[in-house]
């Protein structure tokens, strides 16, 4: 038995439930490692992957706030700093009641990886609550934000970790936080980012996931000969990636004709209306239902429990995919449905929002595939570039921002391009982007010594 066997089986056989989708994710990028342990024996001597496999550290804390009612609420929050081989801690913070630390520390893993493609200097964490912001109100998200970081600012910092946003977490969230943390330190300093832009935000830190999903699909269509021009595009998902995948996908002169919320999914063939979808989604925070109501060529499909039902918007026929919404949204059933109707494409906008059989039935037939942890890089690399801003006390443009978010994305692929084909797994993405992204990792631990 290898070396990768044997851990994954140790894991195996220690996990708990909430650990599934950490499995998920370690399987994945194990797997991918094979050849790369085989042929440099280095990464074994120096336990390279039990080291990487196991988050520096997990805290877990108590988050007591006053709801509306003048009731008092108590949740759960998590900061998992996974990894700074390569720099501060970086990676989202998600408010929703899934939230556990398995969930964590499957996006904190992945994260590393995420990080150390982009070729920026920063390591991997994740964290966030069970907290639901759903049908709160303005006030309460502001008394849970400032709960949550009355314990989370004891181990963040500029050169420590430095959170941003994930789902339930936008600029609103991370206002009230950074508002939080400047009244608990006295100090103003980019210790979050994802910030709004009169207050240390970078430009473009909104648009930068999706539109670098873009990016990246563009580069990838282009080594294969193809274009994003006038192609079908289903999206799910319609929060931040998916709307900012869609606003590119239109910059690009594609057609997007579906988005889906945790209720239902909208397919509206003459293409999704964005600016409506914005208001909707990003100002009154509606459901996709309202969408139906206001135009009445627009299909609306009802969903109970989303992702475990809620596969409309794969059964579409359409050139290219975009799973922007979250986990295991696209199963087997859903490929099936894209293969039979022509799909060429599926590039992952959420994180691992495609099961194992999913990718594998992809694979088989000979779609292009762009995993997450290459393809929704942008988002943490403008981060990075708000950070750089934050340091020098400088404000880029918007121009700016976007010439280097695309620089970033392209580069991204060609490395994992190549690494692919360097290891014999020509086209094979998720391969080139779990090896191009652990070897960086895993010679700056060898080089820092334990
Ligand atoms: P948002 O909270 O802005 O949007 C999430 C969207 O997914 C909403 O439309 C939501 O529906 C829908 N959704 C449906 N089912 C679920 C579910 N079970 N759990 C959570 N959401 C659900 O999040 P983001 O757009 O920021 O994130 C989407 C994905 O992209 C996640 O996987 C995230 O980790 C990943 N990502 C995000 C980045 C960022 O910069 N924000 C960067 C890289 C990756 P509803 O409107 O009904 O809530
Ligand atoms: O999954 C992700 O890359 C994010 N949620 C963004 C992380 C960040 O630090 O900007």
């Amino acid at each position: 038995m290898g070396i990768v066997d044997n851990i994954l089986d140790q894991i195996k056989n220690n996990k708990c439930e909430t650990d599934n989708v950490f499995y998920q994710a370690l399987e994945e990028v194990l797997d991918s490692l094979k050849p790369v342990l085989a042929s440099d024996t280095r990464y074994a001597r120096h336990a390279i992957l039990e080291r990487l496999i196991v988050p520096d550290r997990i805290v877990k804390f108590k988050v007591v706030w006053m709801d509306d009612n003048q009731n008092i609420q108590v949740n759960t929050g998590y900061r998992v700093q996974f990894n700074n081989a390569l720099g501060p801690y970086k990676g989202g913070l998600r408010f929703h009641p899934s939230v556990n630390e398995g969930i964590l520390k499957f996006l904190g893993f992945e994260q590393i990886f995420k990080n150390s493609l982009t070729g920026l200097p920063i390591g991997g964490g994740k964290g966030g609550s069970d907290f639901n912001p759903k049908g709160k109100s303005d006030f309460e998200i502001m008394k849970f934000c400032s709960a949550f970081m009355t314990e989370l600012h004891k181990y963040i910092g500029p050169r420590i970790d430095v959170p941003a946003g994930d789902i339930g977490v936008g600029a609103r969230e991370i206002g009230y936080l950074f508002g939080e943390y400047k009244k608990i330190t006295s100090s103003y300093e980019g210790v979050l980012t994802g910030k709004p832009f009169m207050f240390g935000g970078s430009l473009m830190r909104p648009e930068a996931t999706g539109y670098g999903v873009v990016f990246f699909t563009d580069e990838m269509l282009k080594y294969a000969g193809k274009k994003l021009e006038d192609k079908i595009c289903c999206v799910s998902g319609s929060g931040n990636v998916a709307i900012h995948t869609i606003e590119k996908l239109y910059h690009m002169k594609a057609k997007p004709v579906t988005c889906s919320d945790s209720k239902g999914a909208i397919y509206d063939a003459r293409g999704i209306d964005l600016d409506y979808l914005k208001e909707l989604k990003l100002v009154q925070r509606g459901s996709l239902e309202e969408y139906a109501k206001t135009h009445s060529d627009a299909i609306y499909t009802k969903v109970e429990d989303y992702p475990t039902n809620g596969h409309e918007v794969w059964q579409i026929p359409c050139d290219y995919a975009f799973p922007c919404a979250t986990q295991n949204e696209l199963t087997l059933v859903d490929a099936q449905h894209l293969v039979e109707n022509g799909v060429v494409a599926v590039t992952e906008g959420a994180n691992m929002p495609s099961t194992p059989e999913a990718i594998e039935y992809l694979q088989k037939n000979n779609i292009l595939f762009a995993p997450a942890k290459a393809a929704n890089a942008g988002g943490v690399a403008v981060s990075e570039f708000e950070m750089s801003q934050n340091a020098s006390m400088s404000k880029w443009t918007f121009e700016k921002v976007e010439e280097r978010l695309e620089l970033t994305m392209r580069a991204i692929f060609k490395r994992v391009h190549l690494t692919a084909s360097d290891y014999g797994y020509d086209g094979n993405y998720i391969h080139g982007a779990n090896i191009a992204g652990f070897k960086k990792v895993a010679d700056a631990m060898i080089t820092e010594g334990i």
